[in-house]
């Protein structure tokens, strides 16, 4: 495929969609594409350096009149100036809220130069599932979900979702989650798992950003009936508002001495390489791209058997599947997972399950996407 110029706008922070953008940014300029990430700060994936890699910050000043300075109207205006300094065939916005009406308005500001730049959307969950169904905000999403075109979903879960609760009159194309399996694999770390279970014991892990959605308390109530049956740690990567609870849980449950909470990591592949079995209670999930990490590196996951989780963990193989909330029956799967006999097995199923969601075979279908969607818009531009 022809070189293309795309603008990637997204969160630049930790969360799923600004990963998935990041990744996808880096993965398109290896391909020889060249991508202008446009966001407030650099996005802490963009670790590496590359020709075709490039990276506009959209500076919002504030004002005394201003008690909330217009993001917005900033990022507008930054993809017009990239969009005609550097000449981007499309743009591509993670995240529905605020990006997508952002792109909308910069799309209308460049028809009166005279340029057209095709925008597309990736629906990637909580901007649909918690966030953008809020009645303060779903008038603009649903504009700007229809106005967009071309609009993705991270799983055909989403994309029903979508269809149920906004009035769309647009395709959804559903593009899923994806790993670099160069990155996550499975390292050799023996001195690591020593470290943390020095008797051997099971390492059960989860990763998030700590919010309410995640249900984090259900993680501590699954661990601490493991721990009552069998020997086991516990590891909590990430950070968040439900962080403070959690600790105080594992205090008033006893079980700090075999918990540790360590905060935001960047190599988070090092510490699933040592891993046993993932947890992830989620209230709503679109993907799960923190379970597909884990089963690239060879761990497999208990989740519950919401939004877009079944697409990615199969029931019995990969790991398990339980209501939300049923600790109970979570406890029982990861004691049948964590049988030394069984183990083996959902190791080996959870990699193979993860190769499925390989890079090199989801990036050809956002090049194949970008492809048409230009020459969608190229058709129906009047000269
Ligand atoms: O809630 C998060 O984990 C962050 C959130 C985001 O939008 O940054 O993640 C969502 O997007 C990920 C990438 O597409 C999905 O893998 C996550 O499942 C999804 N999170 C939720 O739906 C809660």
């Amino acid at each position: 495929m022809e070189q293309i110029k795309i603008g990637i706008v997204c969160y630049p922070t930790f969360g799923g969609s600004g990963v998935v953008a990041t990744e996808l940014g880096k993965a398109l300029a290896q391909e020889g594409h060249q991508v202008h990430f446009i966001t407030y700060s650099q996005p802490s994936r963009l670790d590496f350096l590359n020709e075709n890699l490039f990276y506009h910050e959209v500076e919002f000043r504030s004002y005394p009149l201003f008690e909330y300075p217009p993001y917005e109207l900033a990022l507008a205006s930054k993809i017009v100036s990239v969009a005609l300094n550097e000449g981007l065939d499309i743009v591509h916005v993670h995240y529905a809220i605020p990006h997508a009406s952002a792109a909308y308005m910069a799309k209308q500001i460049l028809k009166t130069h005279g340029i057209t730049l095709p925008v597309v959307t990736t629906l990637h969950g909580t901007d649909i599932t918690l966030v953008g169904k809020d009645a303060s905000y779903e008038p603009v999403v649903t504009f700007s979900i229809n106005e967009s075109d071309g609009v993705t979903a991270v799983s055909e879960d989403l994309k029903r979702e979508t269809l149920e609760h906004f009035k769309i009159t647009n395709e959804i194309e559903v593009i899923p989650n994806f790993i670099d399996l160069e990155k996550f694999k499975k390292q050799k770390k023996d001195h690591f798992k020593r470290a943390i279970c020095p008797e051997g014991e099971m390492l059960i892990v989860h990763t998030s950003n700590f919010r309410k959605v995640k249900r984090i308390q259900d993680v501590i109530k699954v661990f601490y009936n493991i721990h009552k049956e069998i020997p086991a740690k516990l590891l909590m990567i990430g950070d968040g508002p439900e962080r403070v609870l959690a600790e105080q849980q594992c205090r008033d449950l006893g079980i700090c001495n075999d918990t540790r909470f360590l905060g935001k990591l960047e190599a988070v592949e090092e510490v699933l390489s040592v891993a046993d079995l993932f947890l992830m209670p989620s209230e709503k999930e679109s993907f799960g791209l923190a379970a597909l990490e884990a089963m690239a590196c060879e761990v497999p996951v208990i989740s519950t058997n919401t939004g877009g989780l079944p697409e990615l963990n199969i029931q019995g193989v990969t790991g398990f599947l339980s209501n939300i909330g049923d600790v109970e029956d979570m406890t029982q799967k990861a004691l049948q997972i964590l049988d030394k006999k069984n183990l083996p097995v959902f190791k080996q199923n959870a990699l193979n399950r993860a190769k499925e969601f390989d890079i090199t075979k989801i990036l050809p279908q956002y090049e194949s996407y970008y492809a048409r969607v230009i020459e969608k818009t190229k058709v129906r531009t009047p000269h």
